[in-house]
């Protein structure tokens, strides 16, 4: 070990002495019996810092437990990461509805109005590694877990209410064609390569899914401001056994927004942990995340009224024909503590159900019942991962199952099997308070025969073009034709061209004038004719956008000479409408502002881009505008804040930085002169992007 000497005050903490070691590293030693560091067997570990060798430069030795140990654990640390939603950020929270639903379910927890049923929420996205990014291209997983009194119910659900396939068959196909390349292994987290194109345009069931997938909604702009859906219609089954058909939504409080494509692709490079940082922040700050449950229900003969088949997942049913109720609301106040044990091993599975819930026959729901649980044997280590604390039920559980790959439990008694008279208390079946299954009528031949009422495949995705705005439907365009663009196969874009004429005329010829392909379409004819459909407002993000700031962030450009009161009165402004103002700075250290006391920055500029904020503020002293305009970060910082529409405020030097970033001073652009100015600033922010400006900086398409 060595003779030690106490060492200088660095890497002194509350619950150690610090010590030197006789090659100058550092010991940290426990100054009481509380915070004595051990081995997994308890045994205390004496130094840290060095393996036991033979002489102070020897080699190491065999014997020397508490490295061989440690280096063991460590070799083990990593688990497979899911096939699918392998990044994810989780959250806790609750779930408290606003009034007894017994008239539809059974369920406990949606009976009482005062009781709050806990929940762990993980969001992810789909197709990139643990290690990927937040904001490529992608469907984002929405998945709870309600630890209900009654056991466990999971709503795996997705942000889009449609799904790609339509029978869980093709899940290992549609996958593999997303995933990198098997040969190059490449791109990683992204949609715009051959194989996926060349899957998808096989595939005209995936179309409707598709123009979900080219729609903003595919970039969110944050976790909290996206909406959830159980995808498939289930079951509400009550007290007495009746049912109804049910479809979930998820709506987040603050509204919905997303980014625009060259955010999301800088957004990539400058965080990549964009969404999970978000969430973890917004938590921390108390500014909880807030979702409405809601749902859709109809009866059989509203169901069989339908021009559509309500087992197909590649189908909704616009709010419009069957309105949403609201029936209550999730808050996640509490961030994991642990990601591993938390976000990494919670395990969903729409199986788990609670009285009161039951599936129906998609055909791709029938398939995910079976797929959670077998994934997780391997990706958890075996058949004990429900004893894991968050995948653990907060309500009793108890049963003959026994032994397996890390049991946790020690079961006490004789008896392992049922039925037994060997034992009093042990666990007995309950007709009464048990699990049953919905008793539908299922009869017909053994086939593998796709349903005929699953054969429009392009009027719903008509539907959701003609339902956007006019700058959704631009950017639904620009992302078929970056996608498209990065396909090398000609074929595979005159194949998917085929398929935009079937959706729509006007979205065929816009796509194929931006790919410079006119008239190369591959003749494609639908299974079944598409029919129009009256448009659903309510699919467009935009057109029912909140005029608000909360849970936005709006930053404010100082340097030294800025105007400190000025600063405090935006920050009081935009705190009061509910937002969060960042002081950005050249220097991290802080600023001597012209009056006030200082201003500790919460960023330095070139760590903070203007891709991360909502709204900006420059407000520089003259002199320091002077100097920022020789800094490109600067440059591009208002640049890019004018060019992905954001409103601009703009204060003492900021003129100076307009100037040289060239940008023209369009409505967005306010001078914050003033109460009025910084009113007007607010308001503008509140409406989000400036779509007005959008045709000025990219080019038509
Ligand atoms: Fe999943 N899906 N999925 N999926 N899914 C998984 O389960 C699967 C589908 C969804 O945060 C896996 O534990 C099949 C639709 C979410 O941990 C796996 C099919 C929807 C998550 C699996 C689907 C989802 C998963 C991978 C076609 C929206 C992440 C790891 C029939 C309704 C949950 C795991 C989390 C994860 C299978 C389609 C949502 C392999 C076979 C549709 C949110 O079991």
């Amino acid at each position: 070990m060595g003779s030690k000497k106490r060492a200088a005050k660095a890497g002194r903490s509350g619950s150690s002495d610090t010590l030197a070691g006789s090659g100058g590293e550092l010991h940290q030693t426990a100054s009481s019996r509380g915070v004595l560091l051990t081995t997994n067997q308890g045994i205390v570990v004496s130094d840290d810092q060095n393996s036991l060798r033979v002489g102070p430069r020897g080699p190491s030795l065999l014997e020397d437990f508490v490295l061989r140990e440690k280096i063991t654990h460590f070799d083990h640390e990593r688990i497979p990461e899911r096939i699918v939603h392998a990044r994810g950020s989780g959250a806790h929270g609750y779930f408290q509805p606003y009034k007894s639903l017994s008239k539809l379910t059974r369920a406990a927890f949606l009976q009482n109005p005062n009781k709050r049923t806990p929940v762990f929420v993980r969001f992810s996205t789909v197709a990139g590694g643990a290690g990927s990014v937040d904001l490529p291209r992608d469907v984002r997983g929405f998945a709870v877990k309600f630890y209900t009194e009654e056991g466990n119910f999971d709503l795996v659900g997705n942000n889009i209410p449609v799904f790609f396939i339509q029978d869980a068959i093709k899940f290992p196909d549609l996958i593999h064609s997303v995933k990198m390349e098997p040969d190059r292994g490449y791109p990683q987290a992204g949609s715009a390569h051959d194989t996926f194109w060349d899957f998808a345009s096989l595939m005209p069931e995936s179309m409707h899914m598709l123009m979900w997938a080219m729609s903003d909604r595919a970039i969110p702009r944050s976790f909290r401001m996206m909406e959830g859906f159980g995808v498939h219609t289930f079951r509400f089954v009550d007290s007495k056994g009746a049912s109804t058909f049910v479809k979930f939504h998820w709506r987040p409080t603050i509204g919905s927004q997303s980014v625009l494509w060259d955010e999301a692709m800088k957004i990539s490079g400058a965080d990549p942990d964009f969404h999970r940082r978000d969430l973890f922040e917004a938590i921390e700050a108390g500014d909880y995340p807030e979702f409405e449950f809601c749902i859709q229900t109809f009866d059989e003969k509203t169901a069989a009224k339908f021009p559509f088949d309500i087992l197909d997942a590649t189908k909704i049913i616009p709010e419009e024909v069957v309105p949403l109720q609201p029936i209550g609301k999730m808050v996640l106040d509490k961030n994991a503590e642990n990601f591993f044990a938390e976000t990494e091993q919670v395990a969903y599975h729409p199986g788990n159900l609670v009285p009161g819930i039951d599936v129906t026959d998609d055909p791709l729901l029938q398939g995910r019942l079976f797929s959670y649980q077998d994934t997780q044997l391997i990706r958890l280590g075996g058949p004990n991962f429900h004893q894991i604390p968050i995948n653990a039920p907060k309500c009793p559980m108890r049963n003959f199952q026994r032994d397996g790959f890390m049991q946790m439990m020690v079961p006490k008694g004789r008896v392992a099997y049922e039925p037994n008279s060997l034992e009093t208390g042990v666990p007995r079946e309950s007709p009464a308070a048990g699990y049953a299954s919905y008793p539908a009528n299922v009869s017909g031949p053994k086939t593998r025969t796709r349903s005929p009422s699953f054969a429009d495949h392009y009027s719903q995705a008509r539907l959701f073009w003609r339902s956007m705005s006019e700058p959704e439907q631009r950017h639904i365009v620009a992302a078929f034709t970056f996608e498209l663009g990065k396909v090398e196969t000609v074929a595979v874009r005159r194949r998917m061209l085929g398929h935009l004429a079937n959706i729509d005329g006007k979205l065929h010829r816009r796509v194929e004038l931006a790919l410079g392909m006119e008239g190369q379409a591959e003749d494609i004819e639908p299974a079944k004719a598409p029919i129009d459909m009256k448009p659903s407002p309510a699919l467009s993000i935009v057109k029912k956008a909140k005029l608000t700031l909360k849970g936005r962030k709006v930053a404010v450009i100082v340097t030294d000479g800025s105007d400190a009161s000025m600063v405090e009165k935006i920050r009081q402004a935009v705190a009061k409408a509910g937002g969060r103002l960042a002081v950005v700075a050249p220097k991290i250290g802080g600023i001597k502002p012209r009056n006030g006391k200082g201003l500790t920055p919460d960023h330095a500029l070139a760590a903070a881009p203007s891709i991360f904020f909502d709204a900006v503020v420059l407000a520089p002293s003259r002199a320091g505008a002077t100097a920022l305009s020789k800094d490109a970060g600067a440059v591009d910082f208002v640049r890019d804040a004018y060019g992905h529409l954001k409103v601009i405020g703009v204060f003492d030097g900021g003129e100076a930085l307009i100037e040289q970033a060239r940008v023209e001073k369009d409505g967005g652009v306010i001078r914050l002169e003033g109460p009025k100015g910084i009113a007007a600033f607010v308001d503008a922010a509140k409406a989000g992007r400036v779509w007005a400006r959008e045709s000025k900086v990219r080019g038509p398409i």
